[in-house]
Order: structure tokens, then C-alpha cells, then sequence
């Protein structure tokens, strides 16, 4: 990365990856949080540097952010604090953990994050601002629109397409060709053999 990077959020998902970032050498120069109790506590050696109001005080081509916010809900603070700093000029860098393997022929839009172990296969495409936590696996021709959170160990199999801000939860399977409604919600550990309509939560074995 050609800037240094501030991390929005003192939380467990921004741990992860002040972790992966330290592996790749960039330079963090702290995180943020409005959680000023933070204020004594670093995070594997990364400064608290205030609430998000400090961001402004370096210029949009000084630093890159990373989106340390998860998503465990529909309602996603992540998805309104990545529009808020694309809003004012910042960009938000792409954090890739280096034993993910992601195809030459998979497009990556800004501020996706790949976590350890993740793979995603040839003509995938990862929208926006979405993550693709620890050990998921997405298959071929997979698209996944901005602001989704696809949960650890989750296995999508070919030609999955899942809606802007949907959320898939941890373990959960989903079978070739599905479709997956903007914001809904899949529970961990379901087993999906049928479309998705948006905004609604499915679980079980099969997903209902
Ligand atoms: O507007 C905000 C804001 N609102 C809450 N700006 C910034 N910069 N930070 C904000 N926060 C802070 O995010 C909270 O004060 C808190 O410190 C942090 C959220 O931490 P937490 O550990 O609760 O959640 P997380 O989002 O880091 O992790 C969740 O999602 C991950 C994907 C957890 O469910 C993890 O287990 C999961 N792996």
C-alpha cells in the first residue's frame, strides 16, 4: 500500500486485520473508535487515535481506511460509515490475508476484505466494502454485491449471486445457482437449496 492506513473500529474484527495488515508490513498509524474507554488500550501494538472525527484531520490522499466494523446484524453501521468517507474523497484499502487463494480471474471491488484461509474461484466477482471471513470458500462465477458479510467457514457453491448488505452466518451451505435477496439473513449453520427472497432470515437444514 502507498499510504498508511487508519482502522475504523477497536473491536474483534479489527483485530483481525491490524493482524493481517501487520503481516504484509503497512503501516498502521492507529484506530478509531467513539468508544473513548479505548483511549489506554492498544491493539497488537496499534494507538486508539480518537472517534472518527480525527480522520479528518489528514487529507484524503495521506492515509487509506480499512473497515474494522463487522456485521452481525442486517442493520450495518459498516455500510454507513464506508459511505460517509467515500462521501468526503477517502478510500478504503483492500485487506487480503496472504494464505487466501483467490483466482487471477476473480474482480475485487474496494475495501474487500479476505480473510485466512479464504478461496474464491475463477469469475467470482466481491462487491464493495464486503467480507469474506476465515476459511469461506466461494466457488465459480459467484457474485457478491457490496456491504455483505459472508461468515466464517461458509461454503458457496458455483454461480451463488447474494444481494447488497445480506449477511450469511457462520458454517452455513448454500448449493449451486441460488439466488440471495439484498439484506436478508441466512443463520449459521443452514443448508440453502432454494432461493432467497430479500429482507427475510432463513435457517435450518434444508433453509426455510
Ligand atoms: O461509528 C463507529 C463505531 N460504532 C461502534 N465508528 C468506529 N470507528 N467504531 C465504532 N464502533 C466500535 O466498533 C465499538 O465501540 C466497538 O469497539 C467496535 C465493535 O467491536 P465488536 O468486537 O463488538 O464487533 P466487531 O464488529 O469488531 O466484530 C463482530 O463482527 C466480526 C465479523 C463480532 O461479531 C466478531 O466476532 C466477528 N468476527
Amino acid at each position: 500500500m502507498n499510504r498508511p492506513v487508519i482502522v475504523l473500529g477497536g473491536g474483534g474484527h479489527a483485530k483481525v486485520l491490524i493482524d493481517t495488515l501487520h503481516i504484509q508490513s503497512v503501516k498502521v498509524l492507529g484506530f478509531t473508535d467513539p468508544d473513548l474507554g479505548k483511549a489506554e488500550e492498544s491493539i497488537l501494538g496499534v494507538p486508539f487515535i480518537g472517534d472518527d472525527d480525527i480522520i479528518c484531520k489528514y487529507t484524503p490522499d495521506q492515509v487509506l481506511l480499512v473497515n474494522g466494523l463487522g456485521t452481525t446484524r442486517r442493520t450495518s453501521l459498516r455500510k454507513q460509515l464506508f459511505l460517509k468517507f467515500k462521501k468526503s474523497g477517502y478510500c478504503f484499502a483492500n485487506v487480503i490475508h496472504p494464505s487466501s487463494i483467490i483466482s487471477s480471474y476473480v474482480r475485487l471491488g474496494e475495501g474487500v476484505q479476505v480473510m485466512a484461509g479464504a478461496i474464491i474461484q475463477t469469475g467470482s466477482f466481491i462487491g464493495d466494502n464486503s467480507i469474506v471471513n476465515t476459511k469461506v470458500s466461494i466457488d465459480h462465477d459467484c457474485q457478491i454485491d457490496p456491504h455483505v458479510h459472508i461468515a466464517p467457514g461458509v461454503t458457496l457453491s458455483g454461480e451463488v449471486t447474494v444481494g447488497e448488505g445480506a449477511h450469511i452466518g457462520t458454517g452455513a451451505v448454500v448449493i449451486q445457482g441460488i439466488q440471495i435477496g439484498r439484506e436478508s439473513l441466512v443463520a449459521a449453520g443452514s443448508v440453502v437449496i432454494k432461493d432467497v427472497a430479500k429482507g427475510v432470515t432463513v435457517k435450518g437444514v434444508p433453509a426455510i
